[in-house]
């Protein structure tokens, strides 16, 4: 059996894989950490839970070596719009913590994936289709260091022989977890808004489009990128992946099918804006398809029913 470390368990994906990984593995395998002690009761109390920096090597020795383990899931990281108030912030936990996660990776002979992103791309990507293989020059420190994760992890893979693996997540969106300092938050905001006071100011202009994905499938797309078979991944760090690509505009008009009050107005902010204005439109994830058979549940208008059904049970 499997002997997996989650790091990062209490963030927007870490809560939710880690209650996923628990079912298929089952709960006394998957080790739990963090930086944060959880307030989430099953995620406390449904497998062992760590205390765990990623910048200390010394803390992660002792996790790997009293648990054994044997698969990694890194994804413990600072955001996009914290990383640029917080540059130096961002270069210790996104760096630092891959490097150490990467060389634990190596002494304990592990698999490992992190999670890479849309924030790889920079503005003179080409932005429509965005192609797997393109021009990558971020502009943004937490582009910089998943662009540098990527190469890294490859280096890891081609010099080591270490089985990593990555994915450019777009943006996600859940109701479990809400992300914190990211660029792409409104896409979670805009609904718990939509349905307590049926108005939203987004922080992004009505027309900048960006893609994203229903947390279902980025659990989907971890679980069937690190069960595919190694030697089928030609571009193991990283794919692109996405399910659906929108608007703020588009969005609203999505959610006023079910909440036909809400209003959206707009309040830019010019760090985030700048920010989204460097990523792509929309990706092309046909290597991710051909290579690990890919492919998304949840287009937008599932993705907006599904996440106001259970928001409205969450806070009822
Ligand atoms: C962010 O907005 O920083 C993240 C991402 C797209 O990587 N959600």
């Amino acid at each position: 059996m499997k002997k997996i470390l989650i790091t990062g368990a209490i963030g927007q994906i870490g809560s939710e894989i880690t209650v996923v990984l628990r079912k298929i593995y089952g709960e006394e395998n998957v080790i739990a950490t963090d930086i944060r002690m959880p307030s989430d009761l099953q995620l406390r109390d449904s497998g062992p839970f760590e205390f765990l920096d990623v910048t200390d090597e010394h803390h992660i020795t002792r996790v790997m070596q009293q648990y054994k383990i044997d698969t990694i899931y890194h994804m413990a990281a600072i955001l996009s719009a914290i990383g640029e108030t917080r540059p130096g912030i961002a270069w210790q936990v996104n760096m630092g913590g891959l490097y150490n996660m990467l060389e634990a990776a190596r002494q304990y002979k592990c698999k490992m994936f992190f999670p890479s992103s849309i924030g790889a791309f920079g503005p003179s990507t080409p932005m429509d289709c965005t192609p797997q293989l393109t021009i990558m020059r971020p502009e943004t420190m937490y582009g910089v260091t998943k662009l540098s994760g990527e190469l890294l992890s490859d280096y890891y893979f081609k010099k080591f022989g270490v089985d990593t693996r990555s994915v450019r997540f777009p943006g996600l969106i859940s109701y479990e977890t809400e992300p914190g300092g990211g660029t792409t938050d409104y896409a979670v905001e805009i609904f718990f808004e939509a349905i307590k006071h049926a108005s939203y100011t987004c922080y992004l202009r009505n027309d900048c489009s960006l893609d994203m994905m229903y947390m279902p499938d980025a659990v989907k797309a971890l679980i069937d990128l690190m069960e595919a078979d190694s030697s089928k991944l030609a571009n193991r760090n990283a794919y692109n992946v996405t399910a659906m690509h929108f608007t703020p505009e588009i969005l609203a008009a999505e959610i006023r099918k079910h909440i036909p009050e809400f209003k959206i107005s707009y309040s830019v902010d010019p760090v985030r804006q700048a920010i989204a204005d460097s990523w792509p439109n929309s990706m092309d994830d046909s290597a991710a398809r051909s290579e690990w058979n890919w492919k998304p549940n949840y287009d937008q208008a599932a993705m907006v029913n599904d996440m106001i059904v259970k928001i409205r049970q969450k806070i009822k």
